[in-house]
């Protein structure tokens, strides 16, 4: 059976609304992954590729970080992971003739579902200035123009190099490489929208910007607090750990706004008893909290295990914190308990809309655990405060010594299945001194130490004209960035963009003066080189670094790898005629790299610490596990050697009367600017995505209808009125002035400036809006 013929456009005035769901998978799950995949890929096609998701020698499932569990299933079932492989190893296709027929006016108008329902593209194209299609163009040609406007720029600050996190180790390594070469540290990624915030608390509080549990540990918790985080749609295989953490005795506790389907119950796909018995209650207790309120969620538990443990003759006095812990491992107490004795209930209460007694209810699960895991995703890392927010979290784990022990940690879940690994190769706009060191003395050339630029600055920089080429790496910039609007205008002022892309995506109609689609080979497709076929590496969400070999034959005979492609066009803009190296920039032997990826992995052993025998690291079935010093040895590599607690200020978001905070999230059917359908199962929606979900009791005081229409307004200080049109009002379980929409068609609510302090994530997940009724 073939594929089916792309879906015409689905029309959003059919859009039902159904009820809620309270249990993730089961059934209904299996049943969808398999239309998806037998409308993209056929029968044959669906069962070669399902079976090969995450096994020893397949490839690594491009849905999501978390990583493999060590017995592995026939297929290790997932169903958005399924749908993610569909979406890639679709038998439809983008031709030439696609664009010969349809021009880049037509396409704009199209919506993100119809244009990625197309299909792989199959060839490079270019667009010419002024022209409104696209042409075939040859790949020497293209990486020919590229090479030549790179080398034109009068600073090489004027090149942006975005990357999204698909890409491979061994792709972002010679990546980052050749923009350095060139000399820039603008290298932006979707980390900064993602988890930056993470990485920066982390960084600042326990000296490395990553998890520290593993698996193991997840089984081994007594208590798992999953707090901003939706797992039952972004991370399903994680609900099987969970299950597992269950069984072995763990109490879990879900914060979140929203009553997250996956959260709630789980009928695990793998056993017979998940189908039919019903499945397994996951979350013990549930908080449904304020948009924003967490971190004073977090400092009234720290506030709690500060009372009990100065609680004068009970039975814990003096016995709540780990002192042990506290007094070899970790610095700056006294200020964090001082700002526990300021905050006062009544603000705590306030910011998080839970009542003292729940809070304290929870703080009664910490005291009786003694491993406690806290994981979290979007709902804590795209705030204002979401730094202070996660210092924190880290807070509340410092004072009961749970780092750096089995069974407990911090857990922040990754999104893009290698954006952890892309970041240890060097993407990002400021890498320590260490790394250029180290970079330099590999490739015997200076890499530029200024920082560059990260996704906010990059939009400024192209809208201020500061700017002139944009390469993107994978993703889609345009759509997964803020204030939607001005990013096209800020684009539009380029000379050159240039997507290297697995799908045709709203980046490659939203284009400088002259446009370039680079069409890339996924990682479920055999890659084979010079040197033969070709395997590469990710790591996942806890540091586990492993092969993935793609056995699909590719979508088409005039694909590149990303090794390749970068590997080119870094050959052009290094090397002299007679094959040496221009003065200046990095030696390397671009195409013996291209040919033999194992040459990269020896760069990468003796440029990046923990990889040392790569090579032979990743023969090893499951590959290897990252140095993590909190998690091995509570090593701490802060300035001071110590785990550093904080004194964070209380802040949540204040919004004005008559309106409300929004948060922009993803359903049930999409993976991130990839729209799968219009569908959003756990939350009852069918056939549509613009609509917003509210409290009840704010349509009454709004004086609006359950399914009325609305415009989204969103205000912000600049004054400017940024409108969302047309969607349809949901009344849902949310707390009173907490909304929710799906991204992207909300990003142009969310203002450029409206970023997080200190890690400059965009607020995705706190907008003030108004709603405004359609006439
Ligand atoms: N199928 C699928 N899988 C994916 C993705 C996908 O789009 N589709 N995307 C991938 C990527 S890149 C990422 S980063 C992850 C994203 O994974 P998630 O972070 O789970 O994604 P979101 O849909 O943004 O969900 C945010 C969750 O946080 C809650 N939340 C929002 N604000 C707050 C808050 O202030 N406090 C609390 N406590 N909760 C809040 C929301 O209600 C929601 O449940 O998933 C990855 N996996
Ligand atoms: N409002 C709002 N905005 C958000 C978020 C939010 O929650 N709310 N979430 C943010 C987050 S967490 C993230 S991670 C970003 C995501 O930002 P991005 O990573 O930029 O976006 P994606 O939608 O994942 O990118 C999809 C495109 O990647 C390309 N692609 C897929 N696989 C491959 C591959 O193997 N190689 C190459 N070269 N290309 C490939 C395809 O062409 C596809 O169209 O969005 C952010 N934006
Ligand atoms: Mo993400």
């Amino acid at each position: 059976m073939a594929s089916k013929a792309p879906r015409e456009n689905i029309d959003e005035r059919k859009l039902t609304v159904g009820q809620a769901q309270k249990k993730a998978v089961g059934i209904p799950g299996i049943l969808h992954s398999m239309e998806v995949s037998l409308n993209q890929m056929g029968a044959l096609r669906s069962a070669q590729t399902l079976l090969k998701i995450n096994q020893k020698d397949g490839f690594d499932c491009p849905g999501c970080a978390w990583p493999e569990g060590d017995k592995r299933h026939a297929a290790e079932f997932c169903e958005n992971g399924a749908k993610a492989v569909a979406e890639e190893g679709t038998k439809r296709r983008v031709p030439p003739s696609f664009f010969a027929q349809h021009s880049i006016s037509e396409l704009r108008e199209w919506d993100d579902f119809r244009l990625g329902q197309q299909g792989r593209l199959t060839d490079p194209m270019f667009l010419a200035e002024g022209s409104d299609h696209y042409v075939p163009v040859s790949w020497e040609r293209a990486l020919g123009l590229l090479a030549d406007e790179l080398r034109g720029l009068d600073d090489p600050n004027q090149g942006i190099f975005y990357t999204s996190g698909r890409t491979s180790n061994e792709a972002a390594f010679l990546y980052q490489l050749m923009v350095r070469g060139l000399g820039t540290n603008n290298l932006p990624d979707c980390s900064n929208m993602c988890h930056e915030s993470s990485g920066s608390a982390l960084t600042e509080t326990i000296g490395i910007g990553k998890g520290s549990v593993s698996l193991e540990d997840m089984y081994k918790a007594e208590l798992i607090i999953i707090a901003g985080q939706n797992p039952g749609t972004n991370h399903p295989r994680m609900l099987s750990a969970l299950e597992k953490a269950k069984k072995n005795g763990a109490v879990i506790v879900a914060v979140n706004p929203l009553p997250e389907a996956g959260l709630m119950r789980f009928e695990n796909p793998q056993t017979v008893r998940g189908l039919v018995g019903g499945g397994t209650a996951l979350a013990d207790d549930f908080l449904q909290i304020k948009l924003g309120g967490d971190q004073a969620l977090f400092q009234g538990l720290g506030k709690f295990l500060l009372e009990a443990q100065r609680r004068p003759g009970s039975a814990r006095e003096g016995r709540v914190f780990d002192t042990a812990f506290i007094e070899a491992h970790t610095a700056g107490l006294g200020g964090y308990l001082a700002q526990l004795e300021a905050v006062t209930w009544d603000e705590i209460v306030t910011a998080t809309g839970l009542s003292e007694a729940q809070i304290r209810a929870t703080g009664e699960r910490l005291l009786a655990s003694k491993a406690t895991v806290v994981c979290w995703a979007m709902g804590l890392t795209q705030h204002k405060h979401s730094v202070a927010m996660l210092r924190d979290v880290v807070n509340v784990l410092l004072l009961q010594g749970n780092i750096g022990k089995p069974g407990a940690g911090v857990c922040p879940v990754r999104g893009h299945s290698n954006v952890q690994g892309d970041r240890t190769m060097g993407i990002f706009e400021r890498m320590p001194a260490g790394f250029h060191d180290a970079l330099d003395r590999e490739f015997s050339f200076t890499s530029p130490r200024a920082h560059g630029f990260d996704t906010v600055a990059a939009i400024e920089a192209m809208r201020d004209g500061k700017a002139r080429v944009f390469v993107g790496m994978g993703g889609n910039f345009v759509r997964a960035t803020p204030d939607s609007d001005v990013t096209e205008a800020a684009l539009a002022k380029l000379e050159l963009t240039v997507q290297i892309s697995t799908k045709l995506n709203k980046s490659h109609l939203h284009v400088g003066r002259q446009a370039l689609i680079l069409p890339t080979l996924g990682r479920t497709e055999r890659d084979t080189q010079a040197g033969g076929d070709q395997r590469v590496t990710v790591e996942d969400s806890m540091s586990a670094v492993h092969a993935s070999r793609g056995r699909l034959t590719p979508a088409s005979g005039n694909l590149l790898s990303e090794v390749a492609i970068v590997a080119r066009l870094a050959e052009l803009l290094f090397s002299t005629d007679d094959g040496g190296t221009r003065v200046g920039a990095p030696v390397a032997d671009w195409r013996g790299l291209a040919a033999d990826y194992s040459g990269i992995r020896t760069h990468i052993a003796r440029v990046v610490p923990g990889f040392e025998d790569f090579e032979a690291k990743i023969d090893r079935p499951g590959g290897f596990i990252l140095p993590h010093g909190p998690r091995d040895s509570r090593s701490f590599s802060t300035d001071s050697g110590k785990a550093h607690f904080t004194a964070n200020e209380l802040q949540y978001p204040r919004v004005p009367e008559g309106r409300l905070l929004l948060q922009t999230l993803r359903s049930h059917d999409q993976y991130n600017t990839t729209i799968y359908g219009k569908d959003d199962r756990y939350r009852g929606i069918k056939g549509g995505r613009r609509v917003v979900f509210v409290n009840q009791a704010d349509l009454d005081s709004l004086g609006l209808a359950d399914g009325a229409m609305v415009d989204l307004v969103s205000e912000w200080k600049d004054g400017v009125d940024r409108r969302a049109p047309e969607f349809r009002v949901v009344a849902y379980s949310t707390p009173v002035g907490c909304a929710a929409a799906y991204y992207p068609e909300t990003n142009v609510l969310v203002p450029l400036d409206s970023k997080a302090d200190v890690s400059g994530t965009p607020t995705s997940k706190s907008v003030v809006i108004r709603l405004e009724p359609v006439a």
